[in-house]
């Protein structure tokens, strides 16, 4: 996808603690994640819909509440209604004086965090980006290993799991951001789709200022707000950050073990179970039901052994984790594509950033730098999934047939369920997994 460098950009945005109803950020899902709150009302007019009488906003401004007509005099009024109530809150004069001096309305914050939505992204892109990034990080490993093997050792986690989302976040600290994170989170608090998410995260980066955790220089990372090595938001960064190094400090972009021990700490807190897989590549016996794959269905390893599923490498899921973990089949580019295990501590990853893509692709570099070969089976040629435009068709019409989908473009569970259920009142290979062929057959036209 794009520009070299872009790609590194975007995942930033969508890391620790991005919560599983975001949309905005998650870059080029297999699957959008649901859609965002329905906007209720909707601001009218251009600017922030202040009352011009008190000042005040209606029904309090963290109501999510998308502003139509973003612009910097409705910026302004917002962040001088956010103000008092921050000041309520604890923030200082000074410290908001300090944060807000020169900051404008960032409209590319919120052009960047609307448009990696919708249709179902492309699985390729993560996939394409995991090798090249298995050879750099193999030095950056390497140079490392110490600082990651003491995360590990402190918090539980694998030490390459860390590694994998340090190589996937920012290209093992090549690209941390460079947006001012009090302006990106204000923009998209004020543009209000996600108003009390970003209003939340910018209180704890006011916070982290006023604490002296960081400068204000040191508040420069991704156009979501996310900061650091790892990617963390500033919520997390008070909540979850850990110093690693021992110097008293948790400096999550200056320090790489702190932002180790903070990204497994991250994953310790969400459930990481320590010694345990995260993915394998699967082998399906030939009399697999499609319809049984999906992110969406989980059986235990011990029913999944029994139906004769296993590594590529024939070891039973039991073997591997417990025999009543529950445990997802992923056909992330469809039935003829690769077969994925996901185990409980893929999970994780999703935690860390809501997209299937996203978490396959850190969990294969992780297994890639701990010196697993690379997939055996083959992808097919065409992993380009649909497009936005193209999914909500598909939606449109499996509506007209009854099935419970809304017709939003995004690709989730519930289209997911549809397009399976369709696939099998049809007939067909029900993968869940929808193509531009299901489209052709949907709008009646030849199926070749
Ligand atoms: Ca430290």
């Amino acid at each position: 996808m794009r520009l070299l460098a872009l790609p590194l950009l975007l995942l930033t945005a969508a890391c620790a603690g991005t919560p599983k109803e975001s949309v905005v950020m998650a870059p080029e899902p297999i699957e959008a994640a649901p859609p965002p709150a329905p906007v209720a009302g909707g601001a009218t007019g251009p600017g922030y819909n202040v009352d011009a009488n008190t000042g005040e906003v209606p029904n309090s401004s963290t109501v999510s509440q998308q502003v139509a007509n973003p612009n910097e005099a409705g910026f302004q009024n917002y962040l001088a209604v956010t103000r008092e109530r921050f000041l309520a809150k604890g923030i200082t004069p000074a410290t908001w004086n300090a944060a807000f001096n020169g900051v404008h309305l960032n409209m590319k914050s919120i052009g960047l965090t609307s448009g990696a939505s919708g249709g179902m992204g492309r699985i390729s892109t993560y996939l394409e980006r995991v090798e090249p990034l298995v050879s750099k990080g193999r030095g950056a490993v390497a140079t490392n290993r110490a600082a990651l093997e003491a995360a590990a050792r402190t918090t539980g986690v694998d030490p390459m799991a860390i590694a994998g989302i340090w190589g996937n976040e920012t290209g093992y600290g090549a690209v941390l951001g460079n947006f001012y994170v009090v302006e990106a989170l204000a923009s998209l608090a004020y543009e209000g789709r996600r108003r009390a998410f970003f209003e939340d995260e910018l209180l704890a980066a006011l916070t982290l200022l006023q604490q002296g955790l960081v400068t204000r220089a040191e508040l420069t990372g991704s156009y979501a707000g996310a900061l650091g090595q790892v990617q963390f938001m500033p919520s997390n960064i008070l909540k979850l950050g850990m110093d690693g190094d021992g110097d008293g400090e948790r400096d999550l972009r200056g320090s790489l073990p702190d932002a180790f021990t903070s990204c497994g700490n991250y994953l310790r807190s969400h459930g990481w179970r320590t010694g345990e897989p995260t993915i394998a590549e699967a082998r399906l016996p030939a009399n697999f039901r499609w319809e049984q794959a999906g992110p969406d269905i989980q059986l235990t390893a011990a029913q999944w052994d029994a139906m004769g599923v296993s590594t590529i490498d024939g070891k039973r899921l039991s073997s591997l984790v417990p025999a009543d973990q529950p445990v997802s089949i992923l056909l992330p580019a469809g039935y003829k594509g690769i077969p994925i295990i996901a185990f409980e501590n893929y999970r994780r990853f999703l935690d860390y950033n809501p997209s299937q893509a996203y978490a396959i692709s850190v969990a294969q570099l992780g297994n890639r730098l701990a010196g697993s070969s690379d997939f055996r089976q083959s992808w097919p040629a065409d992993l380009r999934g649909m497009t936005a435009a193209s999914v909500k068709e598909m939606q449109t019409y499996l509506l007209r047939l009854g099935y419970d989908v809304t017709a939003d473009g995004r690709f989730g569970d519930k289209t997911r369920r549809a397009v399976r259920a369709y696939q099998l009142a049809e007939g067909l290979p029900a993968d869940g997994y929808p193509t531009d062929a299901l489209l052709a057959r949907l709008r009646g036209e030849p199926v070749s």
